[in-house]
């Protein structure tokens, strides 16, 4: 019965056991992670635009290298997540088709704009900062399938802030044009970094559940606070300034305390008014019509396949 099968579950949740795609798992629990799971993967796949929208104009044969192998990387870290999610008995296609009706998220994040080169350092430094910030505790989610895969997703992950780390210290130890430009995408991307890590825990409504099925492992602010004691340093070591007054170190708390974010900006951002909403989701669409003939092919050679008998 029900009952019993809830108790095996709540016995394992807290025996820090991992729940596994044939378990029993409460209704909720499942709705809860095809959320979370496709909103991350959407991310991972809507994540491509900003930095493709650089690979055609990296400075130099290195760079182009590198930014191609990210953005590739990108669109594995969508396949393993969408893969993750079928295990919870939903199909890709259903999570891509709530994707382009606009009835699934991706992060706030990815609707903001790459003006100039030091944005892709930027997004490496900050982004992937934050979303690994975000994600290693995620490698300790019960649930076995989502949390296997951020295992992998985080090494990549890793690679990812050290090349916009990098990207970013040549240029700030460039010519005063490239310093001023690595300062500019600094003072642009830090904000909505911020942002990415969701609403402060009195406006998160999904935080207390998520953590007693220890789904999530830290709160929102927790996180955040996490992100800013790390970038603070990395900033001072690359020579640039995080865009904040209010920035300091409080000794009492042992943490640096900071200005207040602009969560009207960030519901603006989420409710579709972000500077590039549009764009990200019809470019999204079109992708997906044009490799229509690609998964028809697939589909047939696989049908193919299964019916031939001579192997
Ligand atoms: N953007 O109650 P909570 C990457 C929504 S990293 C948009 O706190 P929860 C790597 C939230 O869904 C980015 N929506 O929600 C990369 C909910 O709305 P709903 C992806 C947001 O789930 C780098 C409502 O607000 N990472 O892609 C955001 O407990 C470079 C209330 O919020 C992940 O997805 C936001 N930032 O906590 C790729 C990590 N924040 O669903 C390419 C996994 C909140 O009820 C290039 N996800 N909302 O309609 C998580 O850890 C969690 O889902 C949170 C949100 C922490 C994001």
């Amino acid at each position: 019965d029900t009952d019993a099968f809830q108790r095996a579950f709540d016995a394992a949740v807290a025996a820090e056991e991992r729940i596994e795609p044939r378990d029993w798992m409460p209704d909720a629990y499942r709705a809860t992670l095809v959320r979370q799971i496709a909103q991350h993967a959407h991310s991972e796949i809507i994540g491509m635009q900003p930095e493709a929208n650089w690979i055609t104009r990296a400075p130099s044969l290195r760079r182009k290298a590198i930014l191609m192998a990210k953005v590739q990387d990108e669109a594995g870290h969508g396949l393993y997540l969408y893969s993750a999610a079928e295990t919870l008995g939903v199909s890709r296609e259903e999570l891509l088709d709530k994707l382009h009706a606009g009835r699934q998220k991706y992060s706030s994040i990815f609707n903001y704009p790459t003006l100039t080169w030091a944005d892709v350092g930027a997004i490496g430094w900050l982004v992937d900062g934050a979303a690994i910030t975000n994600q290693v505790p995620l490698c300790r989610c019960s649930y076995g399938p989502y949390a296997r895969a951020m295992v992998r997703i985080c090494k990549e992950e890793s690679f990812h802030q050290r090349q916009g780390y990098e990207l970013l210290l040549a240029l700030s130890k460039g010519t005063p044009e490239q310093h001023a430009m690595a300062q500019d995408a600094v003072d642009r991307w830090w904000w909505p970094s911020l942002m990415m890590f969701g609403p402060p825990d009195d406006a998160s409504q999904h935080s207390a559940q998520s953590m007693a099925w220890k789904i999530k492992r830290h709160s929102n602010d927790e996180l955040r606070q996490r992100f800013v004691d790390i970038c603070v340093p990395q900033a001072e070591s690359l020579g640039l300034t995080l865009p904040d007054p209010d920035l300091k170190w409080n000794e009492e708390r042992g943490h640096h305390d900071f200005g207040a974010i602009d969560w009207s900006e960030f519901w603006d951002v989420l409710k579709g008014n972000g500077p590039c909403n549009d764009q990200r989701l019809s470019r999204r669409r079109t992708a997906h019509e044009e490799g229509t003939w690609v998964r028809e092919a697939a589909a047939a050679h696989a049908a193919k396949h299964s019916n031939d008998t001579t192997g």
